[in-house]
Order: structure tokens, then sequence, then C-alpha cells
């Protein structure tokens, strides 16, 4: 993916919502780079009390996203990065994080934020870590879509007027 095209979201009177970072710990420093992005946009959108929670690699975000999701949790963002090495393990395990994500969000109607990265080496993924010198931020680019889309759910469900 380019990344070109992003949008600029605003995001407004979502100090509120209750929302939980689950980050994976492969990958130190570029976890810790999508682990402070995450923090500091949830710092820009007035949310001061996010659970943090971690967990050994990505393939365990799941099933601790799908726990949080019912346990109230307005938006949950799941944040690792998986780095291709010489066999198919790869694909099975961004698969399953992906597939599983997404099946989660699905089917519990709660927002998942999507801060995965699935690279080729790790120079793309210190690219796309919101560290010093990167191009991309996706920790944070990840709260904010989470965010953004718990605002629309919960501007739906409030009755109309
Ligand atoms: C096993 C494994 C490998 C090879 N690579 C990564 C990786 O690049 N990023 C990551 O987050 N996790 C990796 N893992 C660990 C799996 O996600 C998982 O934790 C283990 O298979 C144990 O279930």
């Amino acid at each position: 993916m380019s990344g070109k095209g992003a949008p600029e979201l605003s995001v407004k009177n979502c100090g509120d919502l209750r929302v939980a970072v689950i980050a994976a710990q492969w990958h130190t420093e570029v976890m810790d780079g999508l682990v402070n992005g995450a923090l500091r946009a949830l710092t820009e959108l007035g949310i001061d009390e996010p659970t943090l929670l971690r967990v050994p690699g990505s393939f365990e975000l799941p099933v601790v996203a799908k726990v949080l999701a019912g346990r109230g949790y307005d938006a949950v963002v799941a944040l690792g990065v998986v780095i291709r090495g010489g066999t198919p393990h790869f694909e099975y395990v961004c698969q399953g994080v992906t597939q599983g994500l997404t099946q989660v969000s699905i089917e519990t109607g709660v927002p998942i934020g999507f801060g995965v990265l699935t690279c080729d080496d790790e120079q793309q993924a210190l690219d796309r870590a919101g560290l010093e010198g990167s191009k991309e931020d996706k920790g944070h680019e990840a709260v904010t879509a989470a965010v953004a889309t718990a605002a629309t759910l919960r501007s739906v469900s409030e009755p109309w007027r």
C-alpha cells in the first residue's frame, strides 16, 4: 500500500470513550515507536486513562481484543510488527492476526484499530513506526481511526431527536 490518500481525521467529543491498546512484544524498537504514537494520539484526543496491555506476539492480539471488546471498551487498538523470514510462517501469522481482528470487530461491533505492520524487512517497519526519521506513524493512525469509528457508532446509536 502506498500510504498516499490518507484522510485528515477530525474527531471531536471523544474524551469519555474507553479505549484499550494491546501491543505485541516482538521487534522492540519498532514496537516502542508504535506504542508511543498510539499513546500520543490518545492524549491529543483527550483520552487520558487508556488501558495498555502487552501480549507475546501478534498472533495473540485477536483473543485479547475479543475479551476486551466484551468488557465494555468503545474501541480497541491492536499493535504489532511481523517481519518476513525464510519460511511460510510469516503468511500464517499475518493471516491469523488480520482475519482474527477483523472477525472480532465484526462479531462484537467494537472498532479495532489495525496497527499491525506486515513488512518484508526491518527497515520497512522502522519507516512506519513513528520514530524520529520515520515516514509514517501507524500507531497514531490506528488510534485515530478506531476512535473516529467509535465516535461515529455512538452518534448513530443515540436516539433521533
Ligand atoms: C513466531 C513469530 C515469528 C517467527 N515472528 C514474529 C514476528 O515477526 N512478529 C510477531 O509479532 N510475532 C512473531 N512470532 C510470534 C507469534 O506471533 C506468536 O507469538 C507465537 O507463534 C506463539 O503463539
